[in-house]
């Protein structure tokens, strides 16, 4: 006998979502969904060349530097210029920061929107296939359109953020963003070439055993951030650190964790970068319930003074933070 087949629902598509919940977006109506569609085509662009990373020439490094000085993946500079194209096409966005571009990039004086990007965070990943992410965050410009740039449009604090977001190119490719509404997530359907809701109102456990730092520096940890890991190992807490920010944050995102990145001897103000990295996750953390710190301070009230300036990072479960903070 012939069985009918019940065909799934295919549940909500971004687009359809954004149009949903436009009302909660504070500026006129289609510029976030542009925004948004944006950065998600230059995402699938990307996902699809990640995919194929092992077939065509574009692993292993380009032989240049980005502005901190790291080596530049070949796939770091193909993502930069695939958001750098779809924003600028968009004609929403003044201004772009990136961490491969030493300044800014000004796109559009009549652009309302300032964002700052990770492209493609953790991408000396990439060779060993492992999961990496791409971080953005979404400012409005202070100054009137039209008009030249000026640092108050580029260097506003993370608390401004009127929205922001990652992708994980990981075993599925999920596009994760809040508009100060709560987090949601979204996975990419390939065969559709749709991001689908998966994970409406994220929120993340108020508290967790997962702990991810990179131990291998411990010898330079302060003495607060040491007293911090004992107390995790003294409580059975597990630590899982991928060593890709986003992998890591989003692991602590669903199942409750905190991720720390403290000051170094190598990295004496930490390693990861204010303004296209922590802001962005932190903004995520406290809409899902969490923190998000500098070990004293909320990272969305730091006011940036550079582009590329590093912070030590705090960020998860807020009884972890809070722990962590009162070590
Ligand atoms: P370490 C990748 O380079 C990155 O920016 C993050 O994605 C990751 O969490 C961190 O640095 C890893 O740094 O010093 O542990 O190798």
């Amino acid at each position: 006998m012939e069985t009918s087949r019940i065909a799934l629902p295919i549940g909500t598509a971004l687009d359809r979502f954004i149009k949903n919940n436009q009302d909660q977006f504070q500026y006129t109506s289609g510029e976030l969904s542009q925004l948004l569609r944006d950065i998600a085509l230059a995402s699938k662009v990307v996902n699809r060349e990640i995919n194929k990373a092992g077939l065509i020439d574009i692993m292993g490094a380009m032989g240049s530097q980005n502005s901190g000085g790291e080596q530049q993946q070949k796939l770091d500079v193909l993502a930069n210029i695939r958001f750098t194209r779809a924003l600028s096409k968009g004609g929403e966005v003044c201004a772009l920061i990136s961490e491969e571009t030493e300044s800014y990039v000004d796109l559009n004086n009549h652009g309302k929107y300032v964002i700052a990007i990770d492209p493609l965070d953790g991408s000396s990943n990439i060779d060993v296939n492992v999961s990496i992410g791409t971080i953005f965050s979404i400012y409005r410009r202070k100054s009137p359109i039209g008009q030249a740039i000026t640092d108050r449009d580029i260097l506003q604090k993370g608390e401004e953020q009127v929205a922001a977001g990652y992708i994980l190119y990981g075993s599925s490719t999920m596009l994760v963003y809040t508009t100060g509404h709560g987090v949601n997530g979204f996975t990419l359907e390939p065969s559709l070439g749709e991001y689908v809701l998966s994970h409406p109102d994220m929120k993340i456990p108020v508290d967790g055993k997962i702990y991810s730092i990179n131990e291998g520096s411990s010898n330079s940890f302060s003495t607060s951030v040491k007293a911090y890991l004992q107390f995790c190992k003294d409580n059975g807490h597990t630590a899982r650190y991928i060593g890709s920010l986003v992998a890591d944050f989003h692991r602590n995102l669903l199942k409750g964790g905190i991720y720390l990145y403290p000051a170094t001897a190598k990295d004496p103000n930490g390693k990861l970068r204010l303004m296209y990295e922590c802001n962005a996750l932190a903004f995520i953390a406290e809409q899902a319930g969490g923190k998000g710190t500098d070990g004293k301070e909320r990272i969305l009230k730091i006011q940036p003074t550079s582009l590329h300036q590093r912070t030590p990072f705090y960020v998860g479960s807020a009884n972890m933070v809070e722990k962590a903070e009162s070590c």
